[in-house]
């Protein structure tokens, strides 16, 4: 039962995964009236669409979850340790329902564009069917990981076989059996999808451009005592995510490995290893500041790749070269590396010889022509700012958001940008989105933006933008953070835009941590928002 489209709302807020169901109920709290409207035919935002096999989180599932209710937290019951899509999309689900969200959701509709009308201080937001809605705010709850991006090889259209995208994965489940897939891409969606598609396919040739790091997931049932511990104490579990670096609470490190020995360093790196997925990224203080630090854990992976993967030839192409750890998003699977034992699984880089086109049976690398019966696009995303500028979005002056944002994104806290008063991006670039558990760090934006539209007065508020000064410094802090870290040299990575052609290399993250960002989010406030000018 989707919502009706009115003609004006206080808010529209645009996509339905954790940013815009977080949104969408703190600004009706407030008493709002607004609206989601969402592409897909249901909630769930990512979780929604990238339903290929193996799609799980690499959050832990007790964490990786909203703290809107408490009857939900302390209700709900996840099954295992990380969860797949398929679950993640079921607890939003019912987090809609019990909240009863629903009715402000609307399915099914593709914002295309939103201008802002200077005389009216209004917004309207155009759908695909040519609809307009009128609202005095507009929220962006696009997502940085959402607007997938599918490679343009020449005879694409001539393949007689089935081309899939792992973010626009079909609904019903895909059957590869006696089938000769290829996957393109070696990032985290193609390593989790990678080791299902080999125990059905007869042959899967995978293409990969630049290896990365996998870290084995152990995924495990959830166990009834975690599950118990977790609940009796959410609120503690919950300040203390907010209170981490990366929003969640794994262990965070014991300290920087610079000065530790060998063995105490192996034996770090190993209990790190042991405790799965993105625990690595813990291992050191200074894993992402130290080069030399970075490099040990480096090594100490590649090994463990050299350990699993029998043919000494297609270890050594599995091993990442001049990528620091974890300067790449560190990708955590299950079976990633095993999988290439099997016979029916081949590797080809296709890092200097491209892939030069689609065939209407295959896939041609040089010379070599593979005969393929289903080609697997796991290509990624126009990551962190791509969701927000293919909608065609109409600030101040008749500038785009395209044009506002040319040289890269620009924004005040990553919630706002000079020129388009009354937008907000949640969960968007400039924030610590990526870097952080997103659940926790979309929770706090959506509090934030409903404590900031309280605290203006709704009813006497026409405007509210950030200054340029405003945004000049922000920007200049997310750069100048990032300047401190090995990011700043390891620029082939979605993070720098690097995988998107045209788009400018900027780094996008803000990698200050959830903590610090967390206190400008509370100086903003206690500052009277300084920042901001009201109108
Ligand atoms: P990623 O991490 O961007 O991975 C995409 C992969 O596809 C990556 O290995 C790319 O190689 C490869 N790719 C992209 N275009 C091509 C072409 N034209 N030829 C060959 N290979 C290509 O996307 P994912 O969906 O796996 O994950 C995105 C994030 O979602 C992930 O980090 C989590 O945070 C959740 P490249 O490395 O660019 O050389």
């Amino acid at each position: 039962h989707d919502a009706p489209l009115d003609q004006h709302y206080d808010a529209v807020i645009v996509g339905a995964g954790f940013a815009g169901i977080s949104s969408l109920f703190h600004l009706r709290k407030i008493g709002l009236k607004a609206i989601i409207l969402e592409a897909s035919e249901g909630v769930g935002g990512t979780w929604f669409n990238n339903r290929y096999p193996g799609a799980r989180c690499d959050i832990e599932s007790l964490d990786y979850s909203l703290s809107l209710s408490e009857s939900i937290q302390q209700e709900w019951k996840w099954p295992e340790r990380y969860s797949d899509s398929r679950s993640i999309q079921n607890y939003l689900d019912y987090t809609v329902d019990e909240l009863e969200l629903r009715e402000n959701i609307r399915l099914r509709t593709t914002v295309t564009d939103a201008t802002y009308d200077e005389m009216k201080n209004r917004w309207t937001t155009t759908t695909g069917d040519g609809s307009n809605v009128g609202s005095k705010f507009l929220v962006l709850a696009t997502g940085v990981l959402s607007a997938a991006q599918m490679p343009e090889f020449p005879g694409h259209d001539l393949f007689t076989g089935r081309i899939l995208h792992t973010a626009s994965w079909p609904k019903d489940s895909v059957d590869f059996t006696n089938r000769r897939v290829a996957v393109i891409g070696t990032g985290s969606s193609a390593t989790q999808l990678i080791p299902l598609v080999a125990e059905q396919a007869s042959q899967l040739t995978v293409f990969q451009r630049t290896a990365n790091f996998v870290m084995p997931a152990r995924n495990g049932a959830l166990e009834a005592a975690t599950d118990q511990e977790w609940k009796s104490r959410y609120a503690e579990r919950r300040a203390k995510a907010r209170a981490s670096s990366n929003g969640h609470n794994q262990e965070p490190p014991h300290g920087p490995g610079k000065n530790l020995s060998s063995s105490e360093r192996d034996r770090e790196l190993e209990s790190r290893w042991e405790a799965g997925g993105l625990n690595m990224m813990r291992a050191f203080t200074d894993l992402l500041t130290d080069t030399e630090v970075n490099d040990y854990a480096s090594r100490f992976v590649a090994n463990k790749i050299r350990q699993t993967v029998q043919d000494p030839e297609t270890a050594e192409r599995l091993i990442p070269v001049d990528l620091p750890i974890g300067t790449k998003r560190l990708c955590s699977g299950t079976n990633y590396y095993e999988t290439f034992n099997r016979p029916n699984v081949s590797l080809i880089s296709v890092a200097k010889e491209p892939i030069k086109g689609i065939t209407e049976r295959g896939m041609t690398v040089g010379d070599t022509h593979y005969e393929l019966d289903d080609i697997i696009m796991a290509t990624g995303f126009d990551a962190m700012t791509g969701s927000f500028l293919r909608i065609k979005v109409v600030g101040r002056n008749g500038q785009t958001l395209q044009d506002h944002w040319e040289g890269g994104p620009r924004t005040n806290l990553g919630l706002m940008t000079d020129g388009f008063p009354n937008l907000f991006f949640l969960s968007g670039p400039q924030t610590p989105s990526v870097f952080s558990n997103m659940a926790t760090t979309s929770e706090m934006h959506a509090e934030w933006l409903a404590r900031f539209l309280k605290d203006l007065g709704i009813a006497n508020l026409s405007t509210i933008e950030p200054t340029q000064n405003s945004v000049d410094a922000w920007v200049d802090h997310v750069t100048e953070t990032a300047s401190k870290t090995l990011y700043a040299d390891s620029r082939n990575s979605w993070f720098w835009g690097a995988n998107t052609p045209g788009k400018p290399r900027v780094f996008m993250p803000y990698t200050g941590g959830v903590e610090n960002y967390n206190s400008f989010l509370s100086n903003s406030v206690n500052d009277n928002y300084s920042g901001f000018v009201r109108a």
